[in-house]
């Protein structure tokens, strides 16, 4: 024999140990990058409780909090090297690292469609290699971004203004000839209230749960792209768990990517309460209407390649309406 008794007994209660340590529960630590009152994070955290009470004694999730404890554009990064095991974010806080992640607002096709059509692998893949993560699943979708000003316009023309953007907007109100500056949301507020921009770039849910309403006179019409916030999870923390944990996480992704057949009904909520507050309408209609958004898409797709020669024409084959 190799082993005296004394090594194999040794042997076996080490194999036991790994298997022990392997069944041990797990704590993965989440991070939001939207403030914690927002639909967002508040629909963020019912997906945590889901993982909590499905994944007892097996797979639990610490949510540490929002842009107070991190800033939004910094999420990235954090879930990138370990720091956080989840989060809950938007393409555009890191671009830095994935400038293809911007392009999910150009989606003009549901996700399950893209989960069809090889689009969401073909992303899964750049989440795998630029970002060390993967994609869980898509929160935020079927919602349209707007323009909202404190200042009146009258044609698609910002010449003159200062906007507020993310990277979502940049390419876009550049192109109407505004003076674009970047904040995180949380900066919005003050932004507006001394007059350090003259509007900012929102979807059209939300604005009430971070108190803008209060400083914004106009929301430009048409709205335009696609809103996308996502769950996604560090590699090597998805690396550790096994089957059983990984079916509570893809679970309760699941339910959280069907709740984006909310916003249909919270979109027009909103809509309705920004003209009850008294935000006035700058509808640009007909031809002028088309015109907007087929500069919105052309400039976020010229956006897109320019960042990403590699990968942006194969994402506006699987992103962009089929012609
Ligand atoms: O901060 C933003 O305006 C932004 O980029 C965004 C993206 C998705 C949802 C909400 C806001």
């Amino acid at each position: 024999m190799r082993f005296g008794l004394l090594g194999l007994t040794s042997a076996i209660g080490m194999a036991l140990l790994a298997v022990g340590a392997k069944a041990q529960e797990v704590t993965l630590r989440a991070i939001a990058a939207f403030a914690e009152q927002t639909n967002y994070t508040r629909t963020f955290m019912e997906f945590v409780e889901r993982v909590n009470a499905a994944g007892k004694g097996s797979v639990q999730i610490n949510f540490i909090g929002g842009p107070k404890a991190m800033p939004p554009f910094e999420v990235g990064n954090a879930l990138k090297n370990g720091v956080v095991d989840i989060a809950y974010v938007t393409g555009a806080f890191y671009t830095n690292i994935m400038p293809e992640a911007d392009a999910w607002k150009l989606t003009e096709r549901p996700m399950a469609e893209l989960r069809r059509n090889g689009g969401f692998d073909y992303m899964a893949k750049l989440y795998d290699q630029k970002m060390n993560a993967i994609l869980l699943a898509r929160h935020v979708n079927d919602a349209p971004f707007h323009l909202y000003l404190t200042k009146p316009i009258t044609k698609p023309d910002l010449t003159g203004l200062k906007i507020r953007i993310t990277p979502v907007y940049r390419d876009f109100f550049s192109a109407l000839g505004a003076t674009v500056v970047q904040t995180a949301p949380g900066e919005v507020y003050t932004a507006l209230e001394r007059g350090v921009v003259d509007g900012y770039g929102w979807p059209i849910h939300g604005i009430f749960e971070l108190g803008w309403q209060e400083k914004t006179k106009y929301r430009v019409d048409p709205g335009f792209y696609n809103a996308e916030v996502s769950v996604l999870i560090n590699k090597a923390a998805w690396a550790k768990l096994n089957d059983a944990q990984r079916k509570v996480l893809t679970e309760a992704g699941e339910w959280l990517e069907t709740k984006a057949s909310d916003w249909a009904k919270i979109n027009a909520e909103d809509a309705a309460k920004q003209k009850a507050a008294g935000i006035e309408t700058i509808a640009f209609t007909g031809a002028d209407g088309e015109a907007f958004r087929a500069k919105a898409y052309e400039a976020g797709w010229a956006g897109i390649l320019k960042q990403s020669p590699e990968h942006g024409p194969k994402l506006k084959e699987f992103f962009a309406k089929a012609n």
